[in-house]
């Protein structure tokens, strides 16, 4: 009998719904409304007094890093605390005074934690001691650090092969714990390493490597004070990076025009007031976007060809639009991408995009005449079956214009998790790197494996197939973020043993393999003492900038061990003394992990002392125009295809995005403020029109379905609500509608799951 009979779980939890109140959406972001809401949060899980000393030493140099986002501090943080409404949640949920003990455990079963919603099993507070779920039962029961240790590494050692194991990685760990979990993966010998990332900035990342030779942006912070134009593409920032509001309001108060394209009219991008300043909080703020190109879901390629045909015409009849100069001494392969581009009719591109011609007109025109031209984007270019064409026609635009390695100018993907990119950066990946591989053998004296590991797609299909049996992972939430919840679920249920490092209960907690072990471990505000010495971390933010994150908080409690710390014990159970790294000494001592990084991570010398104040850059080829590794040694043009859908008449397209109350999974509340819609999350946005054509009527109950490849998926009980979408589009929230993503649809060469563009038909629920 399957583990999943034995356990009656609830994969999605429950579907009641919670008491909806719709609102016009809202017309400007931040302003008062945002302290308001940042004070209530904190105060709800902190109360007042912790709350104002918290807030006020985040993004501070000689304080923690924001656990919310990666959008780098200003060299002068305010002195109200640079902090904002959703770094401020985030920071709320982590140093809540809430607390999931034993009590906990022995009162609830996971059985009944299964039936929860993900915002009741998040809110109830910081896990605390290790806890581990035992086959056949459905309590979990308390178990100490070292018998926790031994268990992982006895089923380590039970494996047939090391690939047999899955080591996942979400994006919160600091560089310390990411290289030494690294390193303990390859030592064990796998490159298994499946990370948040392939679920996230994939695509950017292959897309960036082969056309420009660096999987990261090119842009500084300060870039955005000279830029002229901005264009912010398939991204949210007033909910998902609020601090980058503060810099768009920079370049237009220095002149810089906006361009935003997304198929919503997000309210972060129309206009913004600065709580960090007085007139943000009793004035009108500040107009951010100029044009908006509303965009149907994954129609950006057509109409960044249509921008590219009209640039490329208008520069034949007078020159210096096009910067040829710069694509003769930088680029190749532009006469290819002329010749492609000129098999496509402008009218053809303008009926896909559905973007009217006039506003693409007065977008050409301002593009035409400036060259310090930023492109900005997140998960809703990245995360469609062409997320990686995508980003290269993003950069055919900036090559176009010459708009890289200059001032005010470049390429910048706004990254998820505050430390998504630095974790990559010192080795977790499932790719194998000969120059990283060589570096562990001469610094650690052991040879890593050569063979490609799995990424999260393939390790759920591994887990599902019986073909991977352990399951660690250090953060995250593996089951509600990724696709195919029931899929997922399958294959976790499949695992001998999963294993979750965590800070708070999530539902990957719930749905474990025969046996499930929860190590808790202490968060980034926490103060990480040892021996009488604070210890600090260091951290790499969404621009390349590698600085210091120092705890300050009273730990949730004194049984927390840091991720370094669980890691070293780990690595220690399964290697005993036989093993060239003295792994419980090193996972204790971060300055002597530090110490290895530099050895073996290039760019980081001496970083434990750079790392101080502001911090600094990793090195950047597309900053310094350096190409040599790219063919021909130069930048590359690309010839991309125009996505593929084919929608039938009664199909819709979903794309699955975050509300204003949530990070990731975890659920702070249930508004999504700048949306108007309040007090529930099971919604479905839709164009009026197509509520109309399909016989629905506003806030009707409806079910969604997917069908790919003969199988169905369906989510049900979610409220119509309309909403200024094109049609034929809708929206609805991630994780819930997770269920309706196969796990095996996904992009080409990143493997970012389609959660931006799901083909699915909409039914009245009984
Ligand atoms: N408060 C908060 N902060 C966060 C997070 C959070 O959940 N909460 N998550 C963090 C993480 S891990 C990440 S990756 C980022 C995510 O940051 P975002 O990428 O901003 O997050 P999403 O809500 O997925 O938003 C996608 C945006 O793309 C648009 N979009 C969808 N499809 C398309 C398309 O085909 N074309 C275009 N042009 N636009 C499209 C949507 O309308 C939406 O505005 O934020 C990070 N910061
Ligand atoms: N449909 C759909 N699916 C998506 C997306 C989407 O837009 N649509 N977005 C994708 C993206 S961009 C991402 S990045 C992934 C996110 O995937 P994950 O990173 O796996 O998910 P999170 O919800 O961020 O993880 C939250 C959990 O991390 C743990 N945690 C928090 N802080 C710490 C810490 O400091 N240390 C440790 N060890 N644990 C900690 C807590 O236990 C918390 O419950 O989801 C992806 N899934
Ligand atoms: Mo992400």
């Amino acid at each position: 009998m399957s583990n999943s009979k034995k356990r009656n779980i609830s994969i999605l939890g429950t579907d009641k719904f919670t008491g909806i109140t719709i609102k016009e959406p809202a017309e400007y972001a931040a302003g008062l409304p945002a302290v308001k809401v940042a004070l209530e949060h904190s105060f709800k899980e902190m109360g007042v007094v912790k709350s104002l000393s918290v807030l006020s030493k985040m993004n501070q140099k000689e304080g923690f890093d924001c656990p919310g986002c990666a959008w780098p501090d200003p060299e002068k943080p305010s002195k109200l605390g640079e902090y904002c409404e959703n770094g401020a949640k985030a920071i709320a949920e982590e140093a809540t005074n809430k607390r999931v003990n034993r009590d906990f455990f022995s009162k609830y079963s996971v059985e009944e934690l299964s039936q929860w919603s993900d915002y009741h099993i998040g809110k109830s507070g910081r896990l605390i001691e290790p806890m581990v779920l035992r086959p056949n039962s459905i309590h979990y029961e308390p178990i100490s650090w070292e018998e926790a240790y031994e268990l992982v590494a006895k089923k380590l050692k039970d494996l047939n092969t090391p690939d047999e194991g899955v080591f996942y990685t979400s994006g919160r760990s600091s560089n310390e714990a990411a290289f030494l979990y690294g390193l303990f993966v390859r030592a064990f010998g796998t490159n298994n390493m499946p990370d948040c990332s392939n679920m996230c900035h994939e695509s950017s990342g292959v897309a960036l490597v082969e056309t420009l030779g660096i999987g990261k942006g090119s842009v500084k912070l300060e870039d955005f004070d000279q830029a002229e134009i901005v264009i912010v593409m398939g991204q949210n920032p007033g909910t998902n990076h609020p601090r980058m509001l503060s810099a768009l309001q920079k370049c237009k108060e220095n002149g810089g025009k906006i361009i935003s394209i997304n198929p919503l009219e997000e309210a972060g991008l129309i206009r913004f007031k600065n709580p960090q300043e007085i007139k943000g909080v009793v004035g009108s703020g500040t107009a951010l976007t100029d044009i908006h190109l509303q965009v149907k879901i994954n129609q950006d390629i057509p109409l960044l060809k249509v921008i590219l045909k009209k640039l490329i015409k208008l520069d034949a009849e007078n020159s210096g639009i096009v910067d040829l100069e710069f694509i003769e001494k930088y680029t190749y392969g532009y006469q290819n991408f002329l010749k492609k581009l000129d098999q496509y009719s402008e009218d053809e591109l303008i009926r896909a995009c559905g973007v009217d011609e006039k506003s693409i007109d007065q977008a050409v025109e301002i593009l035409a005449k400036k060259e310090k031209i930023i492109i900005c984007w997140a998960m809703g270019l990245t995360q469609h079956k062409n997320g990686v064409e995508n980003i290269k026609e993003c950069v055919n635009l900036l090559l176009l214009k010459g708009s890289l390695g200059k001032p005010g100018a470049g390429t910048c993907p706004v990254r998820g998790h505050s430390n998504v990119q630095g974790d990559r950066t010192v080795g977790i990946m499932h790719h194998v790197s000969k120059e990283l591989n060589e570096a562990i053998q001469k610094t650690f004296g052991f040879t890593p494996p050569e063979k490609e590991g799995l990424d999260t797609v393939h390790a759920i299909q591994a887990m599902h197939e019986g073909k991977a049996k352990v399951f660690v992972a250090l953060g995250g939430n593996f089951l509600s973020a990724a696709s195919d919840t029931k899929y997922t679920a399958e294959a976790l249920q499949n695992c001998e043993l999963t294993v979750n490092i965590s800070t708070k209960l999530n539902r990957t907690h719930l749905v474990t393999g025969k046996t499930g072990l929860i190590l808790p471990t202490l968060g980034r505000s926490e103060l990480d003492k040892k021996d009488g010495k604070t210890r600090f971390f260091t951290v790499e933010n969404s621009m390349g900038k590698v600085h210091r994150s120092k705890g300050m908080l009273k730990p949730a409690s004194d049984s927390l061990r840091s991720e370094p710390e669980i890691i070293g014990g780990i690595a220690s159970a399964y290697f005993g003394n036989n093993h060239s790294v003295a792994w419980k000494n090193l996972g204790a001592d971060y300055d002597s992990i530090r110490e290895k990084i530099e050895q073996v991570i290039k760019g980081f010398d001496k970083v434990s002392n750079k790392s101080k104040g502001s911090g600094f850059y990793l090195p950047n080829n597309v900053r310094e125009l350096d190409f040599r590794k790219l063919p021909k040694g130069k930048a590359q043009f690309s010839c991309c295809d125009l996505p593929e859908h084919n929608l039938k008449e009664n199909e819709l397209l979903l794309m699955t995005i975050r509300s204003h109350d949530q990070f990731n999974t975890t659920i702070y509340g249930l508004d999504d403020r700048y949306r108007g819609v309040y007090n529930e999350r099971r919604v479905v946005l839709m164009n009026s029109k197509d509520i109309i054509k399909l016989g629905l009527q506003k806030l009707d109950v409806i079910n969604m379905i997917s069908s790919y490849d003969g199988e169905k998926r369906v989510a049900s009980n979610f409220l119509v609500i309309p909403y200024n979408i094109p049609e034929q589009n809708i929206a609805s929230y991630f994780p819930e509608a997770n269920v309706l993503i196969p796990y095996n649809k996904y992009a080409d060469k990143s493997h970012t799951p389609i959660s931006k563009s799901v083909i699915v038909i909409i039914e009245k629920a009984k």
